[in-house]
């Protein structure tokens, strides 16, 4: 090669090429276009790294030599490495063994995860599809990203614009006076978007409502969950405390006359059940400023003070997905949506609230209405489903009873699990059960680019190509371009497509022609580029066709709205544009939940006491509250072994921070490596000392590969989280993740500190 090359490319954290140089080395360049790229890309090239990468075919030597059955061994066995046509082989036999001894319900085809940023090569789309050709599987429903959202704001709000649709940002920066940002708008989430971000805008969007005079506050016990640059006061509430502390807001705004109870009777039903709510009128307990100081740690003036900010100004009330993934979200989101409607500003430009603003680098702005292309994933004939983060309750307790939404479900009887784009031994809690769970089943394939947990915890491992590998489309509906993925490098070892392997396992099983509709993934590219080009009216349409859109690299996305006002059309006439409510309106009391009779979410918002506040800060064996958020060196767990992530570890462990008043009362010093424990489980990780916490509060993000040592195998030693967090969900109603939240200690690591083994791909027979 005489010249370099370059191949546009796409992630979920930014556009980039891949730049092949002349001696065949790889560099990573941001999209020059993008004004704040990504620091995560610089992981992108640990994606070619062999060390990590699942390079043959293997199988787990118990499932292989004794066939498939529940297996204590699995996640501690030996390693076969095996040819594609034999493992292709038996595992067509083992599905049409499962579809016709226990039925197509007995395959979990959850999936769930962000795989990579392709449209086409989507690894959940391609194995939803591929079970669905063969007659169907047991599915998830809802994200752990908000699954306690996609539950209850349908029925509070009628859908689900507050995390779809909300305002777009060009209106918050003209209209917004206040800011109050509950979760924070936390600049290391804004370089992460669903399905590819073109450009990272919404840093930009912020400084420009600041210099306009914008004013922010930021309610969160991490004072880096918002810029310093914005200058924003900073409201420290302890985790999980938050529907105490808008709940008081609700009193103050009612009890000062701050709001506008006009909306409220026009716009809203059940105001005066919350009004008495908030009066105590049933439980004698008066929800004011004073009662919330004493549950949330926030003096009682400052929530006043606050109240009457926010009384006195156009105010957007952000609320982000972390305060509803944690042991009753549900009642933190519906007290900030009650908060808004309260304060009677919701459909008026840069008033009321969104819901995750912030938490992508897409969400707030506005969506292009003729869609992207698509991978269809065909029809699901069986109606089996699970809420996503019911997991572990699926593996372990088959026939079981349980609530979800108004509904009594039972969890079937699964005997194979497929999973393809997703590492549930990164975001499922309690990783010592999940890993109990995955003994249960006869059968576990996984399809993965890397030797992570999950695929260390199957029976099947299939090597997949990672994206740099292939050829795909990619954009999201909400970033403004739609780029021709260009592969820039051949797969390695012998990994192919998840395409190609659901091709031959399609083929095998007769439904090859159901599952291709006889195309190559290259005849996939261009019929779906062309088919979604076909759809879109003249005005949005690409001038490009497949050839010149492949050879340009990138084409815009057009006809998005920037001055898209959420609800405006429902504040400007509710009885012609009605939410779709039971009554038309905002649900402060919603009598259909009340129904439900769920103690754990009751008809209006309530201040119900999560595990982790049962006993009072500072107090019994686990002390401090971590919060284990997403984390700021990758996307979850993916490249883990990349540049930025490694540069983020602390003695090769991923960092916990601490506050210097807990780390002083303890005798910690920085750098050390230290045990921290919870009712669940330990992790080791690597101690950083720091006054962006509330004191009493620390802090270990997701993602660091889950490590767990001999023998008990109960201590992850790299410092996962999920080896601290329960497996509880938010409530009956939405069954949902509660991942952000644990009760910890932290104490010295003074043994000798194991080697971190996470990132070296197992040994093969
Ligand atoms: N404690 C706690 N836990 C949490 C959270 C929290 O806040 N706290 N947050 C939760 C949230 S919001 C989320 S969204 C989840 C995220 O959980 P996941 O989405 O499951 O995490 P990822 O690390 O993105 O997993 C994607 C996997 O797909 C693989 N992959 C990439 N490309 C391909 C491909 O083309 N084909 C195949 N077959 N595989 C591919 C990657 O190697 C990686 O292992 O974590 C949740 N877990
Ligand atoms: N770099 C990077 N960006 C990401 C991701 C990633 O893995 N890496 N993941 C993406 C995904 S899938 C999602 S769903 C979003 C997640 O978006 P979020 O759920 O909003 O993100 P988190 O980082 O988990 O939490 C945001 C902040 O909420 C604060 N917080 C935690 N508990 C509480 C509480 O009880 N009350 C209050 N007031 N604040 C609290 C924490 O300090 C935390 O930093 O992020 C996306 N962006
Ligand atoms: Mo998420």
């Amino acid at each position: 090669m005489t010249t370099e090359q370059r191949f546009p490319h796409l992630s979920h954290w930014g556009a980039f090429d891949a730049v092949r140089g002349t001696d065949g080395s790889l560099r990573i360049e941001a999209a020059p276009d993008d004004p704040e790229p990504a620091s995560i890309l610089a992981n992108v090239p640990a994606s070619l790294d062999e060390r990590t990468r699942v390079l043959h075919p293997h199988v787990r030597r118990g499932w292989w030599e004794d066939g498939p059955g529940p297996d204590e061994r699995r996640g501690d066995d030996e390693w076969l490495q095996v040819s594609w046509d034999d493992v292709l082989d038996r595992l067509a036999t083992e599905i049409e063994r499962v579809r016709t001894e226990h039925g197509n319900e007995a395959i979990f085809g959850g999936s769930y995860g962000w795989a990579s940023a392709g449209r086409f090569h989507h690894a959940q789309s391609q194995v939803h599809r591929f079970l669905n050709a063969i007659g169907g599987y047991t599915r998830s429903v809802h994200t752990y990203s908000h699954g306690a959202a996609e539950v209850l704001l349908p029925r509070v709000v009628g859908g689900l614009e507050p995390l779809a649709t909300p305002t777009a940002w060009p209106v918050l920066v003209d209209h917004t006076e206040l800011f109050v940002c509950v979760g924070g708008l936390p600049a290391k989430n804004m370089q992460v978007g669903s399905g590819g971000v073109d450009r990272h805008l919404v840093g930009g969007h912020l400084a420009e409502a600041h210099a306009r005079g914008a004013e922010l506050v930021l309610v969160s016990p991490l004072r880096d969950d918002l810029a310093d640059a914005l200058d924003a006061q900073w409201v420290a509430p302890w985790p999980g405390s938050d529907t105490a502390l808008l709940l008081a807001l609700c009193h103050t705004v009612l009890a000062e006359g701050l709001g506008d109870p006009t909306f409220v009777r026009t716009h809203c039903v059940g105001g005066d059940e919350l009004a008495a709510y908030l009066a105590g009128e049933a439980d004698g307990v008066v929800k004011d400023a004073a009662w919330a100081s004493g549950l949330c740690g926030v003096d009682a003036d400052e929530i006043v003070a606050l109240a009457r900010r926010m009384g006195t100004r156009r105010t957007m009330l952000t609320l982000s997905w972390s305060i509803q993934r944690a042991e009753r979200g549900e009642q933190a989101l519906w007290a900030g949506i009650a908060l808004a409607a309260l304060l009677g500003q919701i459909g008026l430009p840069g008033g009321g609230f969104g819901h995750g603003y912030g938490a992508t680098a897409n969400i707030g702005n506005a969506e292009v209405p003729g869609g992207i292309p698509r991978f269809g994933q065909g029809q699901n004939p069986i109606d089996s489903f699970i809420p996503v983060a019911r997991i572990s309750d699926l593996l372990l307790h088959p026939g079981d009873p349980y609530d979800f939404d108004g509904q009594r479900l039972t969890f079937p009887d699964t005997r194979l699990v497929y999973w393809a784009g997703g590492n549930p031994f990164h975001h499922h809690q309690d990783l010592a059960r999940l890993r109990r769970a995955f003994t249960r089943p006869d059968t576990v394939v996984v399809h993965e680019p890397f030797w992570t947990a999950t695929a260390r915890h199957a029976d099947v491992v299939l090597p997949v190509t990672s994206t740099l590998e292939r050829d795909d489309l990619g954009g999201s509906k909400v970033s403004g371009t739609l780029v021709a993925m260009r592969q820039a490098s051949e797969p390695l070892g012998e990994s192919r497509d998840d395409y190609a392997i659901l091709t031959a396992l399609a083929e095998r099983l007769g439904a090859a022609e159901t599952f291709t509709e006889g195309r190559t993934a290259d005849e996939w590219l261009r019929h779906l580029y062309e088919s979604w080009r076909a759809r879109l009216p003249e005005d949005e349409r690409p001038a490009e066709d497949y050839e010149a859109f492949t050879e340009a690299g990138r084409v815009p996305l057009r006809g998005a709205d920037p001055g898209h006002v959420m609800y405006a059309e429902f504040r400007a006439d509710p009885e012609r544009h009605p939410l779709a409510t039971p009554s038309g309106r905002i649900e402060l009391a919603s009598s259909t939940i009340a129904a439900f009779g769920y103690d754990d979410c009751p008809g209006h918002p309530s201040w119900l006491v999560p595990h982790v506040l049962s006993t009072p800060p500072g107090e019994g064996d686990h002390p401090l509250l971590l919060v284990a958020n997403n984390p700021r060196s990758r996307l979850h767990s993916q490249l883990d072994h990349g540049a930025t992530s490694q540069g983020s570890k602390v003695a090769g462990r991923e960092p916990v921070r601490m506050h210097p008043d807990d780390a002083a009362a303890r005798g910690l010093a920085d750098g050390d490596v230290v045990r921290v424990e919870s009712a669940v489980g330990s992790v080791l990780a690597g101690l950083v000392v720091s006054d962006v916490l509330r004191a009493g509060v620390v802090q270990l993000s997701t993602g660091a590969w889950f490590d767990p040592s001999r023998p008990d195998l109960a201590t992850c030693v790299h410092g996962n989280p999920n080896a601290l967090t329960a497996d509880r969900p938010t409530s009956r109603l939405a069954q949902a993740c509660t991942g952000q939240h644990a009760r910890v200690e932290v104490r010295r690591f003074d043994g000798d500190v194991p080697a971190v083994g996470a990132h070296v791909a197992p040994t093969a027979g």
